[in-house]
């Protein structure tokens, strides 16, 4: 299985530019970030790491209830050029980073881990237990999820008392930031995986013996650090960053566990992607919307499960794919259950939801219901109730929309699942590649209208783009991404491409004046691309 492999490490540039898959010139954007490494710092790197940025196709906010996702890596994605300091400095702290970075308005930083000393241990065998870096989750800067990736490493390798290398990095990036092509997860992969190789960590050791890291273990990381930056994030954007491959959008799975697998999609479709130039704050509105939403559908699954009489111990955080599962006596150890059942299953779901509904139809009713009725709901008391719920995260709302998005998961985990199914079907018998296109399409319509209606994390730019692409040809059209602003992806046939890019532009108000190179970044053609990996300098 793909999680199971090793991160792939070249050390020939025709192998690297073969792996990633693409038609692109590659070369250009290795050698210029190798080049001005040299420049800036006076040697080569020892190592360039790379990770993509994604667009999901479909299957939005349901990652971190447990529900399979379709995303694929884009061409565009994150270099970090990264190198020992080859004369330690007596101001050198174990571990210092001067992290410089391409793009002219992310200034030069400095920082060095702090060592937490263990209280415990008496004075003459104090040893580094832990290391402190410094985060401002209310001020996201590029820094932070350098600093984010940095964090796992020293946790995971450097707990024992051994000291990490000062090292100079330099970054550069194509992915755009704030606009649901997941810049945050391909910054954090792209630096977790740039640690990792200059302390000599990726491939087991430094004599290159021992277990290699796995895909599945730097996603597993990769995740952990995504949240020292203050979101609660489900696991989607690191596995499509780090384990997608060309040609194909990647069917990811959280349950029982992490697993993925290639998913072809049909010949004659593009997907196309387009910004609403609205950029979602994440730093700004968590408390408002994402972790809102992690809350909600946390709660609704444990009323749910009360309305099921499932059982559910009373610290347990139930996620609404466990919740289904346990509905069936599914036995988790057995892995996937098969598509039909999960389904059939799904649609049952879909008509529970209604014991989340407000008892009361008045306009208070409509906003959801209160923090009281809430807590009430769930049998368990305001203590435990905010133990498990609230103790852990920030939000802010006096209202929660528990049947609104519990009803998008269940329905949107199962339009995942007809998505990847017609695609399976259609390389095996690809005889009317337009209808597969059309049905792909709906789906993708679908999935809209419940991102925007039901777990409201659309905006009116976004509504509006995705009709203007729905009207200029496209098949189906949805904002990509956590939403609230950012991208949008539209499914068109191979031979519109063009025509489609020119009406969208025409008509979109925020894209008119804009030509060349400035209406490429804002709206393009992606092919799926290949995960992260690293190149090595011999
Ligand atoms: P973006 O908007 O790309 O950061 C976020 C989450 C995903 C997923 C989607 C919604 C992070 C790092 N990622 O993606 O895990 O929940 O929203 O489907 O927060
Ligand atoms: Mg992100």
């Amino acid at each position: 299985m793909a999680a199971e492999q090793p991160i792939p490490v070249y050390t020939n540039l025709t192998d690297l530019y073969g792996s990633l898959g693409t038609s692109l010139n590659h070369a250009e954007k290795w050698n210029s970030v190798a080049e001005e490494f040299q420049q800036r710092f006076g040697r080569k790197p020892a190592f360039i790491a790379r990770a993509p940025g994604r667009v999901n196709l479909i299957g939005e906010h349901i990652d971190y209830c447990l529900f399979g996702v379709l995303p694929a890596a884009i061409e565009r994605d994150i270099l970090i050029a990264i190198s020992r300091r080859p004369n330690i400095h007596a101001e050198d702290a174990p571990g210092s980073v001067f992290a410089e970075n391409m793009q002219t308005n992310y200034t030069r930083q400095v920082f060095a881990p702090a060592p937490r000393r263990r209280a415990s241990v008496s004075e003459e065998e104090v040893r580094l237990e832990e290391w402190h870096l410094d985060i401002n989750t209310k001020e996201l800067r590029w820094e932070s999820y350098v600093k984010a990736g940095y964090y796992g490493v020293l946790m995971n390798y450097f707990a024992g008392g051994s000291n990490p290398a000062p090292v100079d990095i330099l970054v550069t990036g194509t992915v755009p930031a704030g606009s649901g092509l997941s810049s945050s997860a391909a910054m954090v992969v792209g630096s977790t995986l740039a640690f990792l190789a200059v302390n000599g960590k990726l491939e087991g050791n430094f004599s290159g013996n021992g277990p290699k890291i796995t895909k599945g273990q730097l996603v597993e990381m990769a995740v952990a650090n995504e949240k020292r930056v203050g979101v609660n994030s489900g696991g989607m954007d690191q596995a499509a960053s780090v384990i997608s491959v060309p040609s194909s959008a990647l069917y990811i799975s959280f349950f029982p566990e992490l697993s993925a697998s290639a998913v072809p999609l049909p010949s004659g479709a593009v997907f196309i992607i387009a910004n609403s130039l609205v950029v979602s704050d994440k730093a700004v509105t968590a408390k408002r919307n994402y972790n809102l939403r992690v809350v909600e559908t946390l709660a609704a699954a444990r009323i749910l499960a009360r309305s099921l009489e499932l059982k559910v111990e009373k610290t347990e955080k139930v996620t609404l794919r466990e919740v289904v599962g346990r509905l069936a006596g599914e036995v988790e150890e057995a892995g996937e259950m098969p598509v039909e059942w999960l389904l059939e299953t799904l649609k049952r779901m879909e008509r529970e939801t209604e014991c989340l509904k407000p008892n009361k139809s008045s306009e208070e009713g409509q906003m959801g219901v209160t923090m009281d009725e809430m807590i009430e709901m769930s049998g368990l008391t305001a203590e435990e109730f905010h133990d498990v719920y609230l103790s852990w995260v920030e939000v802010e709302a006096t209202h929660f929309q528990l049947y609104k998005r519990a009803k998008h998961v269940f329905s949107e985990a199962s339009r995942v699942l007809q998505f990847r199914q017609i695609c399976l079907a259609a390389e095996s018998s690809p005889s009317s590649p337009m209808d597969v296109i059309k049905e792909l399409g709906q789906l993708m319509n679908e999935s809209q209208t419940s991102c925007n209606e039901l777990f409201q994390c659309s905006c009116p730019e976004l509504n509006e783009l995705t009709e203007i692409a729905k009207n200029v040809g496209a098949f189906g059209s949805r904002l990509t991404g956590a939403g609230w602003g950012g991208c949008t992806v539209s499914l068109v046939a191979e031979d519109n491409v063009d025509s489609f890019i020119k009406k969208v532009s025409a008509t979109y108000e925020p894209y008119k004046g804009l030509h060349g190179e400035a209406l490429d970044e804002v709206i393009f053609a992606t092919k799926p691309s290949s995960g992260a990996c690293v190149y090595k300098f011999e």
